[in-house]
């Protein structure tokens, strides 16, 4: 089952609609204005089943030069264009921005309608086929077939149909691994069923149940019910027109341009990259800064133009462009899009994305240029690359990756893990990847951080995580973690609870020093239940100086020494055996209060009340009044 996509095109009352009713029987002229009015304003929608089981959508747009805005939303999903071109008018303007339209949003093939042929005699056929000839020439539908073809007589109309199917049969099948996507070109309410949008999938498949999120309304939702030219179905796919039920939106929530997706799977944009051209009969040059309005999809959003490499951009050539969007625009890269002016409205040009997320650059610098370059020319993978090399020491979500890319998440997956075998990248985990690069600079930088870190504190065995890395530019904190891992499982680091050092880093002391931290550990040892204070200790050993002083803390650094509370220090094994001390009485009394505790330790209350409270906080014992028991007693 192959479905196709044929969008009308052409001048006001050349017969589009009088033609696609004449080859399906549906008149696509719905709304009472339209019908009042004799023109097509909005989209209509018809199709043709062939036998061998090709269907072919038809997308009936309107003419008339003001409803172009929903010309560009119908033919942005298309695959194949019929330009309908009355016998007795000829070419006509809107017959040329049509074709200008269909050539910006690279529409691969199509054919010619040559309509009313009933009007006109033979001759002004060869002579109207001949400028018809020479419109085609310089487009995409050079040498295409022009069919003549008269509702009133049926002329043409077997050959007509014969020549779409053909050409339909030719297109190649669109991908459905990739991330599904709809374009909302419609949205109204059923009674009994909601809210119901409609669209062609561009991309992937949509099945009932699905959870889908539309976006950029950040609505998230469930595929209730999927329709396809009024036939129920349980899965849509790549090409199909299709009528989405959506559960629990209300219609007011969604307009045309919006895009049904998965929840999470594009990234609304504000500004983009992407290759412009301007056509070759606009009116003036593009300048920097000048207010255009921008279609892609189905949507339309105003935007400033930011040329990359020039003042000016004149008709006829192609460069780069930054758009800054004035709504975010939700496209993935490799879209195309056409522009008009802001007045008077007019097709000047269009192009391809490029970036849904660019990174900052300066303008005009050769550097932006190369990057684009490559955006534009390199393989996936090498896009892949600078995506990742651009993010830099933060490194990028394969999420965020995905919304960038329009690969599908299965080829992005591939073409990362050939990323990672290459070397050319590092996987942080499945979920977050940095640019091996980048990966080198912030490991070269943690490492000489610890080398200077260790050559200032020579005593200290090492560093606290959070304060390296911070010291580390504030590093990602998953990517951080990613490194110290890869270092401590090469050995260059080692990191003990919150603390990193090189595993080269060891404590030397001099033998003056080896004198004064053995000789505190031995004091404090024999003091036990009634230590010195700091200043007290380190006197006895002839050294000036308090707490602060850097083997003192050594000691408390490798927790021989334990501070109970403000200067007051115990020796790590007077600790322990005081512990036993305790809960041995504990176990006999049940409780203790403080006169016991000096009893039993032959202390003060000094050393008794801090001592009782350091247990408290081990969760020793528990507070009662002033007495003590053993916790869970
Ligand atoms: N004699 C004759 N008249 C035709 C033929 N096809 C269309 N017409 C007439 O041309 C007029 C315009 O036809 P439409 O089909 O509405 O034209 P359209 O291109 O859809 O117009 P817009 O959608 O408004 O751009 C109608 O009055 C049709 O009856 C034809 O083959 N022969
Ligand atoms: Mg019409």
């Amino acid at each position: 089952m192959k479905h196709v996509v044929v969008g009308t095109a052409g001048h006001i009352d050349h017969g589009k609609t009088a033609l696609v009713k004449g080859l399906t029987g549906t008149d696509t002229d719905r709304l009472p204005e339209e019908k009042a009015r004799g023109i097509t304003i909005d989209l209509g929608f018809a199709f043709l089943e062939e036998p061998d089981g090709l269907t072919i959508e038809i997308v009936d747009v309107p003419g008339h030069e003001r409803f172009v805005k929903n010309m560009l939303a119908g033919v942005g999903g298309i695959d194949l264009v019929m330009l309908v071109i009355a016998a007795d008018e000829g070419v006509m303007p809107q017959t040329r921005e049509h074709l200008a339209i269909c050539s910006l949003l690279r529409i691969k093939s199509g054919l010619v309608a040559l309509t009313k042929s009933d009007l006109v005699e033979p001759d002004w056929i060869e002579l109207v086929k001949d400028d018809v000839a020479s419109l085609l020439e310089p487009t995409f539908l050079a040498g295409s077939p022009v069919i003549p073809v008269s509702v009133k007589t049926g002329e043409g109309l077997q050959e007509l149909r014969a020549a779409l199917a053909r050409l339909a049969r030719a297109v190649p099948a669109r991908s459905t691994d990739q991330t599904a996507r709809l374009p909302v070109d419609r949205v109204f309410t059923v009674r009994g069923f909601g809210t119901v949008v409609t669209g062609t999938l561009t991309a992937g498949i949509l099945s009932v149940e699905d959870r889908v999120e539309v976006h950029p309304r950040e609505v998230v939702s469930k595929v209730r019910g999927l329709q396809v030219h009024g036939h129920t179905i349980e899965r849509a796919s790549a090409g199909q027109r299709t009528a989405v039920n959506l559960q629990g939106v209300e219609r007011a929530a969604i307009e045309r341009g919006d895009v049904v997706a998965p929840p999470g799977a594009l990234l609304p944009a504000l500004l983009a990259d992407a290759t412009l051209e301007l056509v070759e009969d606009a009116p003036r040059p593009l300048k920097t800064r000048d207010r255009v309005r921008f279609h892609v999809g189905t949507q339309e959003v105003m935007a400033r133009v930011l040329l990359v490499d020039r003042v000016e951009l004149e008709p006829g050539l192609v460069s780069y462009g930054r758009f800054r969007l004035e709504s975010p625009i939700v496209a993935l890269p490799g879209d195309r899009f056409v522009i008009r002016s802001y007045s008077p409205i007019i097709t000047i040009g269009g192009g391809t994305l490029l970036d849904i997320a660019p990174p900052r650059f300066k303008r005009k610098t050769p550097a932006l240029l190369a990057h684009l370059t490559l955006l534009e020319r390199g393989s996936p993978g090498q896009v892949l690359e600078e995506h990742l090399k651009q993010a830099g020491p933060a490194g990028a979500r394969a999420a965020d990756l995905r919304a960038r890319t329009p690969f599908g998440p299965e080829r992005l997956r591939e073409l990362l893990d050939e990323l990672v075998k290459a070397g050319a990248i590092v996987a942080v985990d499945r979920e977050w990847y940095l640019h091996r690069e980048a990966n080198d600079r912030l490991r070269a930088q943690t490492v000489s951080l610890l080398e200077a870190f260790h050559a200032g504190n020579p005593l200290r065995a090492g560093i606290s995580r959070e304060e390296l890395r911070s010291r580390a530019g504030n590093a990602q904190e998953r990517v951080f973690a990613q490194l110290l891992t890869s270092l401590e499982a090469e050995g260059v680091v080692r990191t003990e609870k919150d603390q990193v050092r090189l595993g080269s880093h060891a404590i030397r002391l001099s033998p003056e020093q080896q004198r004064v931290v053995s000789g505190l550990d031995a004091d404090f040892l024999r003091a036990g239940a009634a230590p010195p204070s700091p200043e007290e200790a380190l006197a006895r050993l002839g050294v000036k100086g308090n707490e602060r002083h850097e083997l003192f803390q050594l000691l408390v650094a490798e927790r021989r020494l334990v501070r109970a509370k403000e200067s007051l220090y115990f020796h790590a094994d007077a600790l322990s055996v005081i512990q036993d001390k305790l809960v041995a009485y504990l176990h006999e009394r049940k409780e203790i209060g403080p006169g016991d505790m000096k009893d039993l330790l032959g202390i003060t209350r000094k050393y008794a009340i801090p001592l009782m409270e350091y247990f408290d906080g081990q969760r020793v014992t528990v507070r009662q009044g002033e007495r003590r028991v053993l916790r869970g007693a």
